[in-house]
């Protein structure tokens, strides 16, 4: 069967993307730390997140940052300012981290500090809804913010974000008295193309909901340590 050449070329991008992937998983998987990588809409708040869960998180969990951004290194900047080690990767025009990308990145953050040390590691996506989705990084788990400022009709009109996600943050609660949203609306058309995930609502701006996210974000992470086999250690 004759295929178009965009349709081959683009199967083959997202298999070579997916070979990489696998081999950045199973450094992952070597180091026992869970990867999770963070996506979402220009703005809806990853960083945001990031800079209260970090700090909150921080005196419980080992964890490092690869921060994904087109040009500059202003989120990158943010997390070094809670005291996180952070590594800036700048996709210049490419929309979305890839797993290349990440390899690179995780080389970068070898030369600072033992991985295997660490108990999670944070990947913050560029910010764009659809691109990040098809692009696995070797990551764990997928976690998609909602900000109720973008409107309930997100998870329908850009879906393979919404299926592929294992948690769904429905970010700035606080803003709902200032919304014309009702934001279990938002939650319906989440389970509607996703009924396994996780769905949160906070606000990394207030703290609302924050201690529920971080409370599954632990038992998480320890439930990943767990299951993952003993290290061979030498005789
Ligand atoms: N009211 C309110 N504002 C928030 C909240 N979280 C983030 N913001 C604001 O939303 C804007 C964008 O937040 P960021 O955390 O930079 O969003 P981002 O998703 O990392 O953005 P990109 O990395 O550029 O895609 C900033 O002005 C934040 O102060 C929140 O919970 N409530
Ligand atoms: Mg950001």
């Amino acid at each position: 069967m004759h295929m178009p050449l965009e349709d081959t070329l683009g199967r083959n991008l997202l298999a070579a993307n997916q070979h990489r992937a696998d081999h950045n998983r199973e450094h992952f998987d070597a180091w026992k730390l869970l990867c999770l990588n963070v996506m979402s809409s220009p703005g809806a708040g990853k960083t945001s997140l990031l800079e209260r869960t970090i700090t909150a998180l921080s005196p419980e969990l080992a964890m490092a940052v690869l921060e994904g951004d087109m040009t500059t290194q202003l989120d990158a900047d943010r997390l070094a300012a809670v005291g996180v080690p952070v590594v800036p990767i700048t996709t210049g025009r490419a929309c979305h981290l890839d797993a290349a990308m990440v390899s690179g990145g995780l080389t970068l953050l070898q030369q600072r500090l033992d991985p295997a040390a660490l108990d999670l590691l944070w990947v913050e996506n560029v910010g764009n809804l659809v691109c990040p989705a098809e692009f696995e990084v070797g990551e764990h788990l997928k976690v998609a913010l909602l900000s109720v400022t973008e409107g309930d009709d997100k998870p329908l009109k850009y879906p393979v974000m919404f299926r592929e996600a294992d948690c769904v943050l429905i970010t700035k609660i606080d803003l709902l008295p200032y919304v014309p949203v009702d934001v279990s609306r938002i939650e319906e058309h989440v389970r509607a193309v996703n009924p396994r995930a996780q769905v949160f609502r906070v606000s990394a701006g207030t703290g609302q909901g924050m201690g529920e996210w971080h409370r599954w974000l632990l038992a998480t992470v320890r439930e990943h340590a767990a299951s993952q086999p003993p290290a061979l250690v030498n005789a």
